[in-house]
């Protein structure tokens, strides 16, 4: 039931700091610009805030960028992967593809953060479908 759903949806939300570029742009590739970044999963939808200058551990809303989302990836149809090798030199990074031909790499040098990462962004994936 949509409702279900809905729940199962909100026990995946979680928020953190994170490094991420973005790579591909609808199909266009782009030129990779690591940040760090204040990053929350929600309903289904990542968001990428600008900066993680004053993040804090807790909360999954940031009060001082919450108004600045750089980049928000619906879910729905995206694909999530372990980067090969040849996509960074970086350890523990993430490929999410968008429905719509964008990619972005996650990252963080913890193993632990990342896979729980994975994890969450792969079962909402599921949850939100393809149609
Ligand atoms: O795929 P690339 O070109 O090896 O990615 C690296 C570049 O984005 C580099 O920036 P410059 O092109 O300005 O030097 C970054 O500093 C590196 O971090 C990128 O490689 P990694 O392997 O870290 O994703």
């Amino acid at each position: 039931s949509p409702g279900l759903r809905e729940e199962k949806l909100k026990s995946l939300d979680k928020a953190g700091v994170l490094n991420r570029t973005k790579t591909m742009d609808r199909g266009k590739r782009m030129r990779k610009n690591w940040s760090s970044s204040w990053t929350v999963l929600e309903g289904g939808i990542l968001t990428f805030f600008k900066d993680s200058k004053h993040s804090s551990a807790g909360a999954l809303r940031h009060p001082t960028t919450l108004t600045t989302p750089e980049h928000t990836v619906e879910l729905r149809g995206a694909a999530i992967a372990w980067a090969s090798k040849e996509k960074s030199s970086k350890k523990h990074v993430l490929e999410l593809r968008t429905r719509e031909g964008s990619e972005f790499l996650i990252q963080h040098d913890s193993e632990q953060i990342v896979t729980t990462w994975h994890r969450a962004i792969a079962d909402s994936i599921v949850l939100m479908g393809s149609d």
